[in-house]
């Protein structure tokens, strides 16, 4: 390599999509066509509704165009209104869903170590006017279930779950998918296990479901018999064949994932000031999809120093989700005050680089990634 010429020719990108199964996609589309149907209900939709309410071990599994459609949808369909309590640290989609359907998002406070809901924050944020709580399994680290289903019992509050991170993760042997009211899959093009475009609600409330199911669909309950409001948040059949061709490949990308989370482990130990944010735990599976660079304190050359030796190595390295929804528009407008109450997310935002993963990186993709994070610390 030349002193000058950056350690990669083509860019690296967080969210390569990972393609498990190109044949299979490819055969799957032809039969779509073939069939000429393509979207609304289609076979192949309802066939990777089954496979993935199987796969997760929940009752109702109904497909979305995206997980943010998915969300505003299950956010309607749960009733929420007045305040919900959702933290900052997320993507802003999360967020914005709500504030999208006149509901004001109060923003809680993560942990610092987890990154995910902060229960005693969330505890502190909870008025006359709240409704509800939308978690986060932020990194596909399970947000705490358990403290915080006991929250939403104590306070009569709905409790709904971002899972857009955490297809495949567990809490202990209960796959992510069954737990609140409903949980809310992306499974857009830069996720693991991608659909193109696409998301999924899941739960086992069958009238959840069923109210799912009409909103998903302009309210349509035959022909033309409409029984209340919706919007249209079909899956394409183009979107389930990518979705399905995926599915048989699943353990697969989960192996290469963790792969990369150990290589990233072993080669950034010992670097001074930086580590990688554990995400595996002992209670679960996780799908190591993320992997999160946190620069401490005492790293000896601050965060934006480091995304910039990445960037100019072609390394295209994020800060997400810099710097936190609340200090985003319209959010820092509305709630100014917002950040006092957010030490841990204020903390972490200044702190975070998420690094290259999936089946576009390997082992020696990452040795040469951390190399370039190793020369920036020496300035
Ligand atoms: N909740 C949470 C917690 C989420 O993280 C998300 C989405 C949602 C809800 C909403 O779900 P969706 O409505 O998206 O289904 C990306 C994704 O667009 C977004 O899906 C994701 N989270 C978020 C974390 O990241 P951007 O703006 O950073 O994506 P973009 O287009 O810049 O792509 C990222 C990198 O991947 C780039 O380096 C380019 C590369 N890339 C991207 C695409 C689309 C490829 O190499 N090939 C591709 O096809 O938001």
């Amino acid at each position: 390599m030349l002193p000058d010429s950056p350690a990669f020719d083509e860019p690296i990108h967080v969210g390569r999509p990972n393609l498990a199964n190109p044949d299979e996609f490819l055969s799957l589309v032809g039969g779509a066509l073939e069939r000429r149907w393509l979207s609304n209900d289609g076979p192949l939709v309802r066939e990777f509704e089954a496979r993935v309410a199987e796969y997760l071990g929940v009752k109702h599994c109904l497909m979305i165009a995206n997980g943010t459609i998915a969300l505003e949808i299950a956010i309607k369909a749960a009733g929420l209104s007045g305040e919900v309590i959702v933290p900052s640290w997320t993507f802003v989609a999360t967020v914005h869903a709500l504030q999208w359907h006149g509901i004001t998002p109060v923003f809680a406070d993560v942990d610092a170590e987890t990154h995910c809901l902060d229960p005693e924050s969330v505890r502190s944020k909870i008025t006359d006017r709240t409704t509800g709580i939308l978690a986060v399994h932020l990194w596909g680290r399970p947000a705490p279930v358990a403290e915080l289903a006991e929250i939403a019992d104590e306070f009569g509050l709905e409790l709904l779950y971002d899972a857009a991170h955490a297809f495949g993760v567990s809490v202990e042997d209960r796959m992510v998918g069954s737990f609140g009211r409903a949980e809310v899959f992306s499974f857009h093009a830069t996720k693991f296990f991608n659909s193109i475009e696409g998301g999924a609600i899941t739960t086992n409330d069958d009238d959840f479901a069923a109210t799912v199911r009409l909103m998903r669909n302009f309210g349509f309950a035959g022909e033309d018999r409409v029984l209340g409001e919706g919007t249209n948040g079909k899956m394409t059949e183009i979107a389930a064949a990518m979705g399905l061709s995926n599915l048989g490949g699943l353990d697969d990308l989960l192996v290469v994932n963790r792969r990369n989370y150990e290589a990233y482990v072993r080669e950034v130990g010992g670097l001074p000031g930086l580590r990688i944010l554990p995400i595996g735990s002992t209670e679960g599976r996780s799908n190591f999809q993320y992997v999160v660079l946190l620069v401490e304190e005492d790293s000896p050359v601050s965060r934006d120093a480091i995304l910039a030796a990445l960037r100019a190595n072609n390394i295209l390295a994020r800060r997400y989700f810099w710097p936190g929804c609340h200090r985003m528009e319209p959010y820092a407008t509305l709630y100014p005050e917002a950040s006092a109450s957010l030490p841990a997310t204020e903390l972490i935002a200044e702190r975070v680089i998420v690094l290259p993963t999936g089946t576009a990186v390997d082992e020696g993709d990452i040795g040469t990634i951390v190399g370039v994070i190793a020369s920036a610390l020496e300035g």
